[in-house]
């Protein structure tokens, strides 16, 4: 494993490789999201003719209409957005650190259109940070790591959590975000795989299943009174909503009926920096690729 925690403006010089087609800015920690044009145009006092006043009217729409141009990536620590954002950006993988600032990435998606992709830390201090991207964003990547989640599960559960709260608490006059959940290093599944599914289905299977137990169980845990993680005793319990489903008696919690709107999976993998192994076991975006090509 390569990742270590590392000072930041190294890690800038690492993943910023000469390219016209994208940029990565970087924001500081607790920085605000850049503003992006001003969404009312400031009328002048003086005289302005009426047809300038509606050419600023329809600017003004168009700009706001413009705006949820973002992709943004969360997830627990290790997951893989940082090189899903690096294979985004520059088409291919570079040594990664554990994040300690939101990396910020624009990218093109197409001929004509532009994307911004946004990479919360998983770090627990920093995660909560994606709240602030929310109202610019139009697809949500939970990223998992599909290797590992049997053993994260509560962990991965409760980040996940989290982010149902946030979404179903927008307001509804904000158009909710697509989520979408990248069952994340599918690559590494093909030891274990002795069947002709494929390792991004196996990955997908394994990560419904287990955030879907693990989320259940949290809900019968809150509504029971039970001590799960992150659902401590000072006043959360009960209070994170999130997890609410088709209203079927007795029925537990499951993806394709929760109420805060539609959830994609995708398996994804990429080629680590530091792999020996090439092209024939070469990782795979592509998924992603055609979701936010049509989604975005
Ligand atoms: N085998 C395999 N390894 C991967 C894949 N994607 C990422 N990795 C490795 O997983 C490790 C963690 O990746 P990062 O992108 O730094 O993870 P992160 O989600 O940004 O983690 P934080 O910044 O701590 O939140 C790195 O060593 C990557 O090389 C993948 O698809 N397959
Ligand atoms: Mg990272």
């Amino acid at each position: 494993m390569s990742k270590q925690l590392g000072v930041d403006s190294a890690k800038l010089n690492v993943l910023a490789p000469n390219s016209s087609q994208s940029t990565i800015t970087w924001i500081m920690e607790g920085e605000k999201t850049p503003q992006s044009a001003p969404e009312v145009v400031p009328l002048s006092t003086t005289f302005t003719p009426p047809s300038l006043v509606i050419a600023s009217l329809i600017a003004a729409l168009k700009n706001s209409k413009s705006r949820g141009n973002t992709f943004l990536l969360v997830g627990p620590p290790d997951a893989g957005k940082t090189s899903i954002l690096s294979q985004l950006a520059y088409s291919q993988t570079l040594p990664t650190q554990t994040s300690m600032q939101i990396n910020s990435a624009v990218v093109s998606i197409s001929s004509d259109k532009s994307i911004r992709v946004v990479d919360i830390p998983g770090h627990a201090r920093l995660r909560n940070q994606f709240e602030e991207y929310l109202p610019e964003t139009k697809v949500v990547g939970f990223v998992v790591d599909a290797s590992t989640i049997s053993r994260n599960a509560p962990a991965v559960a409760e980040h996940l959590h989290h982010i149902l709260h946030a979404l179903t608490s927008l307001p509804p006059s904000q158009q909710l975000p697509l989520l979408v959940i990248l069952a994340h290093k599918a690559d590494l599944f093909k030891s274990t795989s002795s069947s002709n599914t494929s390792t991004s289905a196996l990955a997908i299977t394994r990560v419904k299943a287990i955030l879907e137990r693990e989320l259940e169980k949290r809900r019968v845990s809150q509504s029971g009174g039970i001590n799960v993680e992150g659902l401590g005793e000072d006043g959360e319990r009960g209070g994170m909503g999130g997890l609410e489903c088709g209203e079927k008696e007795g029925s537990s919690f499951k993806f394709d009926e929760w109420e805060g709107g539609d959830v994609v999976f995708l398996g994804t993998s990429i080629t680590p920096a530091n792999s020996d192994e090439k092209s024939a076991s070469e990782g795979s975006l592509e998924s992603l690729w055609e979701c936010l090509a049509e989604n975005m």
